[in-house]
């Protein structure tokens, strides 16, 4: 498999259940701030000019976090990374969807890319002060999601590796203190080997 991914970009979640899982897979960067996603070598792989992207085996293109995430949990099931049980199997899609679709994809983006959400330069301020109250009311239903559990749906699960990119951003490029249980489970995340490795592989600096 190769893993298209771009250092302490949402990707960091896929590339942490590779590492949980342990199977062979090339990482391969893909340079956002230089716009290597627009240039013909990466569209030809992923025409949405997008990561995380992953390659499997026999040539065919994944996107989509939770897509990607969802197929890597049921082939790989010695992994455990989807609960057994319908109710833990639910709860895991709830959190990796708002992690996903409300917390990065409605908040961080507006926070991060001002720009792709009006045209006007003098309204991204106004942009930016919607997606930190979006990210920041998304991470304190997490912490409450959070509350009495190690992980998200009881054991890890791919919705942990989700709720790590949104606290990894929260933690490090936005230098936002997070909230008691987000900060446990941040710590207990960063505290298992596979994302340490991931964590050393795309070379970030953490706090
Ligand atoms: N809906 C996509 C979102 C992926 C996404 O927004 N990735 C960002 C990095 S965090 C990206 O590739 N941005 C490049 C760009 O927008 O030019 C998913 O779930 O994978």
């Amino acid at each position: 498999m190769k893993l298209y991914y771009a250092p302490g970009a949402c990707s960091l979640g896929i590339h942490v259940l590779l590492e949980e899982i342990g199977k062979p897979y090339e990482g391969v960067v893909v340079n956002l701030r230089q716009g290597e996603q627009f240039q013909s070598d990466f569209t030809a792989v992923n025409p949405k000019s997008k990561v995380p992207t992953l390659e499997r085996d026999d040539g065919s293109v994944l996107t989509e976090f939770p897509a990607i995430a969802y197929w890597l949990a049921r082939s790989n099931p010695d992994a455990h990374l989807l609960p057994e049980d319908i109710e833990g199997q639910t709860r895991a899609l709830e959190a990796l969807d708002y992690a996903v679709a409300t917390i990065h994809m409605q908040g961080a983006s507006r926070l991060f890319r001002p720009s792709n959400f009006t045209p006007n330069t003098a309204d991204e301020d106004a942009v930016k002060g919607r997606g930190r109250e979006i990210f920041e009311k998304g991470l304190g239903v997490l912490d409450k999601a959070l509350a009495g559990k190690e992980y998200v749906a009881g054991a890890f699960s791919i919705a942990d590796a989700a709720v790590f990119y949104v606290e990894f951003w929260a933690a490090n490029p936005l230098k936002l203190t997070l909230l008691p249980n987000c900060a446990a489970h941040y710590q207990r995340m960063m505290a298992r080997p596979a994302v340490r490795r991931t964590v050393r592989a795309e070379g970030l600096a953490v706090a």
